[in-house]
């Protein structure tokens, strides 16, 4: 278990290398240029900028999160290859400062959603939770009301710009099904792959959040089969995965240690988090702890434990714990993902004492 953190950038955090150099075990950061919007050029000078940060505290920058791949790609009109030719000067551009993973997504219109950003739980704290019925009403109305919530806040994937053409974009996915949809994700990895080998990052998708279509938009990587179909069409150890326990977490058919022993050796990179989903489909995030919610935790890890995994992992979202939101990124906080570490890392150490496999 490599063990990594989400970070994003000095000014744009407020939490800093500083804080994150106190978190036993945090092997490396995962880092992005988060002003970047998806099919923009990332210049060499701003790549290194970042990089020269991370390792100047001692931290890997082996993972990036996330290159964000353009509409036109998912769609697959004509300029798509014009981004895939930028997607793939990126791609060599960061090889140079030393990175092995890019996680990226294949979610039209949407990064992950949820429906209110800070919901109580029982204990007085707060989390990202997600309401079908709300998924009904007008997507409009769902972007304003997570926007406003974000604050000063930029939110990956929610970009306002981008969404100030939401009907336009939802024009544009009209004859988008599903099988297109996963013909142009093809249609991506077949030009992007053969450079990942030559300059040896790996790419690893994230898994839809949360697990199934929503407004009527096509999501493809959210289930045993769709991802076993996905890494069988394109069968390069260079296409990846990330395996996000609370984004396939939200539907409780995926099997997740099962998925986590059949796809081992394509997962690069793990995100561990927890998420508690009621009887009617709805899902609030939890601790990590297992017992907490409907993700047996422990399980996932003794999964990554048993399949001898030596890949990149990160706590993901946490709750926002003694104040703390609204002066965090939503889902990003210090104190839930820090405890989510040590829960993670006490599985595992607790692992590798018992069996004597380290
Ligand atoms: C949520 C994240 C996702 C992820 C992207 C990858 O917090 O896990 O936003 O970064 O889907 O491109």
């Amino acid at each position: 278990m490599n063990m990594t953190w989400r970070w994003y950038g000095e000014g744009n955090d407020n939490i800093t290398l500083d804080h994150i150099r106190q978190i036993p075990g945090v092997m490396g950061i995962v880092w992005s240029l988060h002003h970047k919007v998806a099919g923009e050029v990332w210049e060499m000078d701003e790549i290194q900028k970042v990089a020269d940060q991370i390792t100047s505290k001692g931290f890997s920058t082996a993972v990036v999160e996330s290159v964000n791949v353009h509409d036109d790609i998912k769609i697959g009109l004509p300029t798509r290859d014009k981004y895939i030719d930028i997607y793939i000067d990126t791609i060599r551009k960061l090889a140079k400062v030393g990175v092995k993973v890019i996680c990226y997504n294949f979610m039209p219109i949407f990064d992950w959603t949820r429906t209110e950003l800070y919901k109580e739980l029982p204990d007085g704290s707060n989390a990202l939770f997600y309401e079908n019925m709300a998924i009904n009403e007008n997507p409009r109305d769902m972007v304003n009301r997570i926007l406003e919530g974000a604050g000063e806040f930029t939110m990956p994937g929610w970009e306002p710009e981008r969404l100030a053409r939401l009907d336009e974009l939802f024009a544009a996915y009209a004859d988008v099904t599903e099988e297109k949809l996963f013909e142009n994700l093809v249609y991506f990895l077949k030009r992007i792959i053969p450079v990942c080998e030559e300059v040896d990052i790996k790419m690893a998708i994230h898994p839809d959040d949360p697990a199934w279509p929503i407004f009527g938009l096509p999501r493809i990587v959210r289930s045993r089969d769709t991802i076993r179909r996905l890494l069988d069409a394109v069968a390069s150890p260079y296409n990846g995965l990330t395996f996000c326990t609370g984004s396939l977490g939200t539907n409780p058919k995926n099997d997740l240690p099962a998925m986590i022993r059949e796809f081992c050796n394509r997962i690069h990179f793990a995100h561990i988090r927890n998420v508690k989903v009621f009887e009617n489909g709805d899902f609030i995030e939890v601790s990590h702890r297992g017992r907490d919610g409907s993700v047996d935790v422990a399980e996932v890890v003794k999964a990554y434990h048993e399949n001898g995994f030596t890949g990149y992992v990160r706590p993901d979202h946490g709750r926002h714990l003694w104040g703390e939101e609204k002066t965090c990124r939503p889902g990003y906080g210090l104190y839930d993902r820090a405890l989510g570490i040590m829960y993670l890392l006490g599985v595992w150490d607790s692992l590798e004492n018992t069996t004597g496999v380290k």
